[in-house]
This record gives structure tokens, C-alpha cells and sequence, in this order.
């Protein structure tokens, strides 16, 4: 593992102060991406191949990770628990180029521009995998979803990216690994490394090795996830620039980690037991304790859209009439159901033009 120092050491320093503060030097006081890739991928074997393809589906969060408490690593302030979608997420394929002197990126089959936001996260993430190497690659990455859903998720395709370049290059990595380098490009990605219920654990390493993701071994066939597509506006604060605003300006934000902790433990139970009322009352109450958050955030964090309200309130007046149907949101307007598949028909009749999703084919 490399340590690294950041702080200058100005030079007035004469030496005997430099020897005073010397041991100071050998403690960890903060970690990059570089070092986190570095220990991680600094011993593998080398073998490039020329393509490598790889997918990652895009997931949901039933307790959300919601405050970093190290923003350059994605380090969590709590664990989080989501369940892919099965079918829906990222394809990407790695291609090493010979002879050019940039990467190329086409996302959903159209060139992105070298001045585009996202073309710089690419690149950044192919810097972590290069280890100095000058390898430069092509990438093909297509969402199957539609943008609009609010769904194409930085995290599938975060994951998937970090697949294929760690295949391309030859590195031979176990899902933990690749669950924190995915992180490190973005958080929830460490989740789309695998399929079903996956927990994230936060860990407390400063270097964020014991920060990844790991499957959860349970199935539940019945489950469904509604995707309802209210508005395709895009978000107008961003995940990372909302969750730094309610850790630093809400002083609601000291309960979170208490109820996601107790949440987490009350979701593993409900999947256990497969005790869906338990399940979508907890993952119900979750988001909306963190939208409680944001919104007591100064400016206020509201994602909702008045298309959003009137969604919740069809939910709840379904829930009084009977049906069992809970609902999560994430950062933006749109709002996902959660329920079993004997509920579908009531379902779709409030919800006509509801996506349903099954969970576990
Ligand atoms: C989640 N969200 O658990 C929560 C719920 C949004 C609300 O993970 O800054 O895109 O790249 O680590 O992963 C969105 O956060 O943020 C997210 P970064 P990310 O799904």
C-alpha cells in the first residue's frame, strides 16, 4: 500500500524541524484513487487482450447510501442495500487502440467529445487502470434505458466500465476488487458489480479497502419493481453536490446513520423471512427519511416534482384499499413501486403505463 504525504513541507523548514516532524510523515493521512488502484492492481499480471466485453445492471437502492465521509474515494458515512434489475443496465466493450494518442468514447452509439463531463469521468477511471502504461482504448458503452427513466445510473455503467478495462488489461480481480475500483468511480457502482440483493459494506479503512459490496445469497422470485417515468428532466443538483450539501448544512443529517444501520438489519430479516410488508414499509420510511434530509438541506434539496406527490398519494390510497405496494425514490422525480406479483393486474390498472420489472427471473 503507498502512503502519501500531500501536505507541502515549505522550505523555511530547517532540518531539525523536518527530523521533528518526521514521524508525523509516516502516518496515512489521506489516499487518492491512484493509490487505492496501485495497491490493487500493482502486483496482477499483465496480459492485454485486443476487445473485452462487459455488462452490469443498474440497481436500487431499498436503504440508500446517502453522505460521504471521504468524497475523493466515495467512501460512505453508512452501508446500503439494493437489488438489481436484471435486465436492465450497461454493455461496454473495451477496445485497445494502436497508435493514437487518446481515448475514444461512444456512448449509446454517438462520439462524446473530448470537452464533454463525461468523457473526462472515462478517461479519469481508464487512468486508474493504465498504471502508467501508455494503453489507450476505445470504449463502446450503451444503456439499455432510457435516460429518462432516471435510471441510467452512473452506477451500471461505472461497473461495467471497470469490467472491461480490468478485462482488457488481463487483470484477473475477485468481486471485491472490482466492487472498489468501481466504487471509486462512483459509489453505488460498487453494487452493480453483482446480480440479486447486494449489501454495500462501508468499512473504516481511511484507504477504503474494506469499503466494497457483496451479494446477498437469498432470491425472491415474486418481487417486481415498478418504474414509473414522470418527467426526463434532467436533475438539477447532482447526487454528489446534494449529499455534501445535507451532510454539511442539515442538522437532521446525525440521525441518518443510525436508521440506515437499523434499517439495513430490519431489510436483511425481511428478505430472510421473505416478509415483503416488513420489507416495503422499511425501504418506504428509508427514502423518505433521506428526502426528509435533503429537503431540511440549505438551499432545500427537493427532487420532487408535483407528478411525484401525486404518485405517493395513488400509492397510499392503494395501500388503504388493500393492495400491498410500497415506494422509493431516489435523487430525482421519479418514483419506483415495490411489490409481489399476485398485485400486478391492481398495479397496472391505477398505473397504466408502469414498467414491471422482474427482479429475480
Ligand atoms: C443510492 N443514490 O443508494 C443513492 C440514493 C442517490 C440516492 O447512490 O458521488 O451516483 O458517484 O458516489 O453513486 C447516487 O449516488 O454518487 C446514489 P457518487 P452516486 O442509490
Amino acid at each position: 500500500m503507498s502512503v502519501r504525504w500531500v501536505m507541502p513541507v515549505p522550505g523555511y523548514l530547517d532540518s531539525s524541524v523536518f527530523l521533528f516532524l518526521f514521524p508525523l510523515l509516516e502516518c496515512p493521512l489521506t489516499f487518492s484513487r491512484v493509490d487505492v488502484a496501485r495497491s490493487l492492481l500493482g502486483d496482477c499480471e499483465y496480459r492485454p487482450v485486443d476487445v473485452f466485453e462487459a455488462w452490469a445492471p443498474v440497481n436500487i437502492a431499498l436503504c440508500k447510501y446517502w453522505g460521504k465521509r471521504d468524497a475523493a474515494l466515495n467512501l460512505p458515512v453508512n452501508d446500503s442495500l439494493s437489488v438489481a434489475l436484471p435486465d436492465k443496465g450497461t454493455r461496454t466493450r473495451v477496445t485497445r487502440l494502436q497508435g493514437e494518442s487518446k481515448d475514444i468514447v461512444f456512448l449509446n452509439d454517438q462520439p462524446v467529445s473530448e470537452a464533454d463531463g463525461f468523457y473526462q469521468k472515462v478517461v479519469a477511471h481508464l487512468n486508474l487502470f493504465r498504471l502508467d502504461r501508455g494503453d489507450r482504448f476505445r470504449i463502446d458503452t450503451v444503456n439499455n434505458i432510457a435516460t429518462a427513466a432516471g435510471l441510467a445510473s452512473s452506477a451500471s455503467g461505472f461497473a461495467a466500465l471497470t469490467r472491461a478495462t480490468a478485462g482488457v488489461q488481463g487483470f484477473n480481480l475477485d468481486g471485491k476488487a472490482l466492487s472498489i475500483l468501481a466504487r471509486v468511480g462512483s459509489g453505488s457502482a460498487c453494487r452493480s458489480v453483482f446480480d440479486g440483493f447486494v449489501r454495500w459494506h462501508k468499512g473504516e479503512a481511511v484507504d477504503g479497502m474494506d469499503s466494497c459490496a457483496a451479494p446477498l445469497s437469498q432470491v425472491w422470485p415474486g418481487l417486481r419493481l415498478g418504474v414509473l417515468t414522470l418527467t426526463g428532466a434532467a436533475k438539477k443538483v447532482g447526487s454528489r453536490e446534494g449529499m455534501a450539501r445535507t451532510v454539511e448544512t442539515t442538522p437532521l443529517y446525525s440521525a441518518w446513520p443510525a436508521q440506515a444501520e437499523a434499517d439495513i438489519a430490519i431489510l436483511e430479516q425481511a428478505i430472510v423471512d421473505r416478509d415483503f410488508e416488513l420489507l416495503g414499509v422499511t425501504a418506504e420510511h428509508n427514502a423518505m427519511t433521506m428526502h426528509a434530509t435533503m429537503i431540511a438541506s440549505w438551499p432545500p434539496l427537493l427532487y420532487w416534482e408535483p407528478e411525484s406527490v401525486a404518485v405517493m398519494q395513488k400509492v397510499w390510497q392503494l395501500r388503504k384499499d388493500g393492495v400491498p405496494v410500497y415506494l422509493t425514490m431516489d435523487a430525482g422525480p421519479n418514483v419506483k413501486l415495490l411489490f409481489e406479483s399476485p398485485v400486478e393486474d391492481s398495479i397496472r390498472q391505477v398505473f397504466p403505463d408502469v414498467e414491471v420489472v422482474k427482479l429475480f427471473p
